[in-house]
């Protein structure tokens, strides 16, 4: 029982710890993506959104100053079994809806880097909604390994 207890004060501990971002009704969580050993051609980005409003939310770019460009992308494995990525121009969310983008499914694409990303520092990434403007968040730069999804809550 104590034990229990004290399993549940750690579990909460640790939701607490999570880092997010709330502005007009659209909550992101957890920005992170893995660290670069040297510098690659795309790195991905990783994040829960949450639309909290009442209404459809569209996401319909992105933008930051570590790269050149930011895209949305999905990843589609094709019948011969090869994984592509698949640019989005948009990605509607549902309202009270959760859209998650994780490794192998969709993510938002940062390519040609200005440097590599080192683990433990961040780095502001602008996310742009049609219906509520610019949302900014500190993206976490992860251990290289990082990779696999994470367990979802
Ligand atoms: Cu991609």
């Amino acid at each position: 029982m104590r034990l229990a207890a004290l399993l549940a004060f750690v579990l909460s501990a640790v939701a607490a710890q999570a880092y997010e971002v709330s502005v007009k009704g659209v909550r992101i969580v957890d920005p992170w993506t893995p660290a670069t050993l040297r510098l690659p051609l795309g790195n991905a980005v990783y994040m829960t959104i949450v639309n909290e409003t009442g209404a459809p939310l569209r996401l319909t770019g992105v933008r930051t100053d570590v790269a050149r460009a930011g895209t949305l992308h999905h990843t589609v494995t094709a019948d011969d079994g090869v994984a592509r990525m698949l640019r989005i121009v948009e990605v509607e969310i549902a309202p009270r809806e959760v859209l998650r983008l994780e490794p192998l499914e969709m993510h938002v694409m940062l390519t040609a880097l200005d440097a590599p990303l080192t683990e433990g520092n961040t780095f502001p990434l602008t996310l742009i909604f049609r219906e509520v403007g610019e949302v900014t968040v500190d993206v976490m730069v992860k251990r290289a390994t990082a990779q696999r999804p994470r367990p979802r809550p």
